[in-house]
């Protein structure tokens, strides 16, 4: 059954029984033989959607479990609320056909001042192209295969965000607008066309180890939502995985090409 046909009132409830659960299953452990309760497990918050509305109720959830929103200005804004990427308005100059820079949130200025640096393996990475643009360019990464431009859904409209050349990113945190590395207390964000299990984020503390790994709704042709959220701010990177392989091929049933839409993560807090 999915999560996300469960109707509101309940959800609270089985979130927090999910959190608990996913975390010793994916940790592998639970009480010791002295009987020692394992620490309590991180909230998780998933659900998928055939369209924004339809996630709407999930993200908002993870919103408002993290406070209220920081918006971009330079510096933290102490422990709680978070910072919200939705990639609409990063210019045309940063956007496809032209790569997205790394730190392009975590410039010192408002409202860039977000806190959060990618980085992956790949050739780079990309903000998807606006609906109407000068150039004509496909949005939707139309432009690297016109198919995804049917296939992939935005939750906020119009631009996402996805890698090049690999299906791997690499999100660290900083105080935001700063080179002072930070933590946070969870990482969330919007897939687009999941179309098999598979790990989506894992998270790891400031000495790298890690802090669980999670797996994302499906939501063929549609839009999924994962969030974790610790009780204190442990979380150094997250590792993010998009689908199978890189954009590029065909979407089908041997190779999952997904990409993604908002990011949520908490405020950042310098050591
Ligand atoms: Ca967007
Ligand atoms: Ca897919």
């Amino acid at each position: 059954m999915s999560v996300a046909t469960l109707q509101h009132p309940l959800r609270s409830a089985r979130r927090l029984i999910l959190g608990v659960s996913l975390s010793l299953l994916l940790a592998g452990c639970g009480s010791d033989d002295q009987g020692t309760p394992p620490p309590p497990g991180p909230v998780v918050i998933s659900g998928a959607g055939a369209d924004s509305s339809a996630l709407a109720a999930w993200v908002n959830d993870y919103r408002a479990l993290l406070g209220q929103d920081n918006g971009g200005d330079p510096g933290t804004r102490g422990r709680s609320g978070y910072r919200e990427l939705s990639w609409d308005g990063v210019p045309a100059e940063f956007s496809a056909p032209n790569g997205y820079p790394a730190d392009f949130f975590n410039a010192p200025l408002p409202p860039r001042a977000r806190g959060i640096v990618l980085e992956t393996p790949g050739t780079g990475l990309m903000v998807s192209a606006a609906v109407e643009n000068a150039s004509g360019v496909l949005p939707r990464f139309g432009n690297i295969n016109a198919a995804y431009a049917e296939t992939f859904k935005t939750f906020s409209a119009e631009k996402l965000f996805s890698p090049v050349g690999s299906n791997l990113v690499n999100v660290s945190f900083f105080v935001p607008g700063t080179s002072l590395p930070a933590t946070v207390r969870g990482f969330g964000a919007v897939y687009t066309d999941v179309d098999t299990r598979h790990t989506a984020f894992e998270y790891f503390d400031r000495e790298g180890r890690s802090l669980g790994r999670f797996e994302t709704p499906i939501s063929d042709h549609g839009l999924s939502f994962l969030g974790v959220a610790f009780e204190e701010a442990v979380v150094a990177r997250v590792a993010v995985r998009y689908g199978t392989s890189s954009l590029g091929p065909g979407d089908g049933p041997g190779t999952d090409v997904a990409v993604m839409d908002n990011f949520i993560f908490g405020e950042p807090q310098g050591e």
